[in-house]
């Protein structure tokens, strides 16, 4: 029997339009459910266990929960910092609280512009409330300016402006490193169909246009920026969504006088200053960042390994 489920936000254009409706059924998402995170076993962290919650997936820098009803979850942001497929691995304290709000903030206006996310709401400092959503193995990157590995790859100058907006898909997989493919691959390989590719395409460019015009408007340019996408069902029906995070983890974020990096290349380089660098982002954003990360003076590092 299908329960009604009176999940509403005032920020939640899916919600906002109907009843969520879910099957009451077993906890255990889908095989498909993130069926490429677990090609690789999710590492079980070694902290203590917070509270009796089934932890339904571990990543590099974020843990997801079972939610507190069926067809959601609660989406927790890790200190964790990951470059380079987990080579380069620290605890950089004050950067999940300050990846979960800024996120927050970007897939709440991102809705207000019509953009279907999986985000319902933010719980407390580290947890988001978000829709179980089946995650499509493909991390999209879009690119304004050259920089990271497509600067690399064709031997541009880091920072010369692209001709156009690039999308590029990377086939999640860490034991592959994220290898880069086509559509070709993507639709032989049965990871989305080209109808899905569309859709995931015009939504991507949407999420740019937004961004890059929201971060413009308090100084910043949009370098470039990684997001995942989902298949939501809703009884019979599927839709895209934008899922995962966008934070200044997985994207690249240059302040526009200065060209200073307020992202995580400041970790991938050794540069030093990241939660400076995020707290910078959250601050220009408008948002108040609790007093617990504002207090430190600078980012405490810890060396895992
Ligand atoms: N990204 C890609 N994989 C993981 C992440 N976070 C993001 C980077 C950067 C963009 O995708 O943070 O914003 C392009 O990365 P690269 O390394 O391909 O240049
Ligand atoms: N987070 C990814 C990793 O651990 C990629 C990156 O952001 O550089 O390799």
């Amino acid at each position: 029997m299908p329960i009604a489920l009176t999940l509403r936000s005032d920020h939640d254009p899916l919600i906002d339009s109907g009843d969520l409706r879910v099957a009451r059924g077993p906890r255990q998402p889908s095989p498909r459910a993130f069926g490429v995170c677990r090609q690789s076993e999710p590492s079980v962290s070694e902290e203590p266990t917070m509270n009796r919650r089934r932890r339904i997936y571990e990543g590099k820098a974020k843990i997801l929960y079972e939610g507190p009803e069926p067809g959601t979850l609660v989406q927790h942001f890790k200190d964790d910092a990951t470059a380079f497929n987990n080579k380069k691995h620290d605890k950089i304290e004050g950067k999940g609280v300050l990846n979960n709000r800024i996120s927050e903030y970007l897939f709440q206006k991102l809705g207000e512009v019509g953009v279907p996310t999986h985000f319902i709401k933010r719980l407390n400092m580290r947890e988001q409330l978000i829709r179980e959503v089946e995650i499509i193995p493909l991390e999209v990157v879009v690119r304004n300016v050259a920089a990271g590995s497509l600067a690399t790859r064709l031997g541009l100058d880091e920072g010369t402006p692209l001709p156009r907006s690039i999308v590029e898909f990377y086939y999640k997989n860490d034991k592959l490193g994220d290898p880069m493919v086509t559509e070709e691959h993507i639709t032989a390989f049965g990871w989305a169909t080209p109808q899905e590719i569309d859709d995931i395409m015009s939504l991507a460019l949407r999420v740019n246009d937004f961004l890059s015009g929201l971060f413009l408007g308090v100084g910043i340019r949009l370098v470039d920026f990684k997001c995942e996408f989902g298949r939501l069902w809703e009884n019979e029906t599927m839709r895209i969504v934008l899922a995962d995070e966008i934070s200044p983890d997985c994207s690249r974020l240059w302040d526009i006088e200065t060209q200073n990096k307020l992202d995580k290349d400041r970790f991938r380089r050794d540069m030093g200053g990241l939660v400076e660098a995020y707290q910078e982002v959250a601050r220009r954003l408008g948002l108040h960042v609790d007093s617990a990360v504002r207090a430190r003076t600078g980012p405490v590092l810890v060396r895992s390994k």
